[in-house]
């Protein structure tokens, strides 16, 4: 197969296209990048030239693609076998399935009240509607329950896999709207925040110069 390439969307918002980006980062495939600035004029016709669905991300390998996010982070781990982006043990990984499905799939409120936003930090947090403490709740009780199977890293199950690049766009979520947290689930978005890829892409992002203020007014709620 060719060398693959992703494309994906403004790095300081498009948390979809995140997810692969560190999974494939992190497992240390050679690939290359393709950015479209999203909610352009030109940008659909763009996406729909590349990806089959017109969203990003998409990773291409020559006249094939993978589109979805998930399905990206499995072919991931087809590409490099070695990098373990799921845990060994057979309760861990399908435990890991589930939460990164879970979270592929779910968690609409926190998606639209605390979208993902690289560039700014709120002052305070805001107060959380009910739908999204349910989903806050919920997601800590995820996290908690993986850490209590995890063992040899910081990551969901020990080392870094797909569950991790899954849910660490709500990491930098709960970063940017000073979300309050658990040590254990505090801990765990420590150490996806301090990812040397992570860093690497949040650098990629603060140099962006696109806006899209409806997000960014978000940061000033308090
Ligand atoms: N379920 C998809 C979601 C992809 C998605 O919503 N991507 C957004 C950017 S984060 C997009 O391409 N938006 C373009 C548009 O709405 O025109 C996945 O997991 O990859």
């Amino acid at each position: 197969m060719p060398r693959p390439k992703l494309v994906i969307g403004n790095r300081c918002y498009s948390s979809w296209s995140l997810r692969p980006w560190l999974a494939l980062r992190v497992a240390g495939v050679d690939f290359e990048v393709e950015r479209v600035a999203l909610y352009r004029p030109e940008s659909a016709e763009r996406l729909r030239r590349l990806s089959p669905t017109g969203f990003v991300p998409v990773l291409i390998e020559g006249d094939v693609a993978t589109w979805e996010s998930l399905a990206i982070c499995e072919r991931a781990a087809e590409l490099a076998p070695g990098a373990g982006l799921w845990p060994d043990d057979p309760v861990r990984r399908t435990v890991a399935r589930s939460v990164a499905t879970e979270m592929h799939g779910g968690f609409a409120a926190i998606r639209q009240f605390l979208p993902m936003n690289l560039r700014g930090r709120a002052r305070r947090a805001p107060s959380l509607p009910d739908e999204v403490r349910t989903q806050v709740d919920r997601v800590v009780e995820t996290w908690t329950s993986c850490r209590s199977r995890a063992s040899g890293g910081p990551f969901l199950f020990g080392r870094f896999g797909i569950a991790d690049a899954m849910w660490a766009p709500v990491a930098t979520r709960f970063h940017t709207y000073r979300v309050e947290l658990p040590p254990v689930a505090r801990d765990w978005c420590e150490a996806v925040l301090a990812l040397p890829a992570m860093r690497e892409w949040t650098e990629a992002a603060l140099a962006e110069t696109e806006r899209m203020p409806e997000t960014d007014a978000l940061l000033d709620r308090a």
